[in-house]
């Protein structure tokens, strides 16, 4: 029988996702370039586990390609740049009009749009595919995100959905999300969030761990009360079991290298946020502590110049744990609110229509940054308007924000470097500032530049200059 699905590169993520269908019938061809045997591991690995399902394995390109039912449905799970290139060079002569090719890796929006529209010049499908949910996810149901032309969607919509995790209701963790690489770039706002997410556990963690003297795993226990009231979110799951994790009966963590890595994604996010003139704070800083961090040679020399050293927060410990708390749900609420707003921004720039709702409702479950929090926001969304401007957001803000300025305001005097707990906060302070000291900026603007400015005492389409 002809294959329904096939899958190019056996790297973690392709090797599970053929995994996942096949487990679920679906006959699956995979190919892997030349590392031999790859292909047949995996075949094998399948066949112990599932001997009744079908999993097919190829070396050659034109056997795997010819093995797929027509119209053909490929998932291509390379690395992002120029490897997708190539394999999409070598796979365009071996397909027939209508046949759909699916990039699946983090492929930058830019690529995807180029490449959509090459494949559609020779009348091929191709979708840009966000998939998020690391390798347990791509083996039980990750989260995807494609974008593209609907008729190439629509021709494996069915096997996309029983690939992806479910919602709550049952319903798949997959939606079309809008053309060109609408797909890819929800994607990537998904890891700027993720990023940001991060930043703000690690600070968390950093001022109970340096600032109020707890242990790694009374940081864990603290944390697990979180999850059980209301902040329940994976990458807080996680981040409980790596503070509980030891070795030789010590934190694991405190082995680890204190210098982040990173591999594009959430610059990139930034990046998009610039080019369509949308506010990224949390999720920028979240970037630049990274870059920060892994400058760990100069900040031990200036460790040493400064000699400032992390001091105790002042006030009742079980008080500002509350309070780092509170920060903590606050600063998550902007970080989604900005991650959405730029969506929004970029689906009225390249009219993508995007369904902010639905992207909410498909990062309910499978992916990195799942949450209850997801959950909320998914039918918060439906509503039009900011995210920061909804009734039951303000009313949340609101009586976070005393918490979550004393924590900043204490931390800072401490010696704590808080990059996303403070970069929200001054995002939302401007947010609710009726009145900005952007005036100044227009002024001295047109004092050195002759650029302008508009009066509030004159209609708003009106320009003047003053000769200062
Ligand atoms: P891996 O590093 O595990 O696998 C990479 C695959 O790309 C291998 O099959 C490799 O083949 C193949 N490949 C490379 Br590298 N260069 C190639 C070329 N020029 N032609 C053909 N094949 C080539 O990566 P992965 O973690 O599975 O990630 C794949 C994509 O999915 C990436 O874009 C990644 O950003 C994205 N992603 C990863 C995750 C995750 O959690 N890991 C989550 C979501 C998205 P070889 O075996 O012959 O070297």
């Amino acid at each position: 029988t002809l294959a329904q699905f096939g899958v190019i590169g056996m790297g973690v993520m392709g090797k599970s996702l053929a995994l996942n269908l096949a487990g679920k019938g679906v006959p699956v061809a995979v190919y892997n370039r030349t590392v031999a045997g790859v292909e047949e591991r995996v075949a094998e690995d399948f066949v112990q586990a599932h001997p009744d399902q079908p999993l097919q394995p190829f070396s050659k390109m034109e056997a795997f390609v010819q093995s797929l039912e027509r119209p053909r449905r490929i998932l291509v799970m390379v690395k992002a740049g120029g490897a997708v290139d190539a394999v999409l060079k070598e796979l365009r002569p071996l397909l027939q009009e209508g046949d759909l090719v699916m990039d699946g890796g983090n492929s930058h929006y830019l690529d995807t749009r180029r490449r959509t529209q090459e494949m559609k010049s020779l009348h091929l499908h191709f979708l840009g595919v966000g998939i998020s949910g690391g390798e347990e996810g791509a083996l039980k149901g990750p989260s995807l995100m494609p974008g593209g032309e609907r008729a190439g969607y629509d021709s494996v919509a069915h096997l996309l959905e029983r690939l992806a995790a479910k919602d709550r209701k049952g319903n798949a963790c997959c939606a079309y999300i809008g053309p060109e690489g609408a797909g890819h770039f929800v994607k990537m706002v998904h890891n700027g969030i993720e990023y940001a997410e991060m930043q703000a556990l690690a600070e968390a963690y950093q001022l109970m761990r340096f600032h109020l003297g707890f242990s790694p795993s009374a940081v864990a226990e603290e944390f697990q009360n979180w999850q059980n009231s209301g902040l329940d979110s994976y990458l807080l799951e996680i981040t409980v079991a790596i503070l509980q994790k030891q070795e030789d009966g010590e934190p694991l963590l405190d082995k680890i290298l204190d210098a982040a890595e990173q591999k594009g994604t959430g610059g990139w996010s930034t990046t998009a946020a610039l080019e369509v003139g949308a506010s990224l704070d949390p999720i920028a800083a979240a970037v630049m502590a990274r870059y920060l961090s892994a400058q760990k040679a100069q900040r031990v020399q200036a460790a040493k110049v400064y000699a400032v050293e992390p001091e105790q927060l002042v006030g009742v410990p079980l008080l500002l744990v509350q309070q780092v708390k509170s920060a903590y749900e606050a600063v998550r609420l902007v970080n989604h609110a900005v991650g959405f707003e730029l969506m929004r921004r970029a689906s009225e720039e390249y009219h993508w229509q995007l369904d902010l709702s639905s992207i909410a409702r498909i990062w309910t479950n499978g992916c990195i940054i799942r949450s209850l929090l997801m959950e909320e926001l998914a039918d918060v969304l439906k509503t039009e308007g900011p995210l920061l401007q909804q009734a039951r957001v303000v009313e949340k803000m609101t009586t976070l924000l005393p918490s979550w300025k004393d924590v900043v305001a204490s931390g800072l005097k401490a010696n704590a470097a808080l990059p996303v707990f403070s970069s929200a906060l001054n995002y939302v302070l401007g947010y609710v500032s009726q009145q900005s000291p952007a005036n100044l900026i227009q002024a001295q603007r047109d004092y050195f530049g002759a650029h302008t400015f508009r009066r509030v005492d004159q209609p708003l389409d009106q320009y003047f200059h003053v000769a200062w």
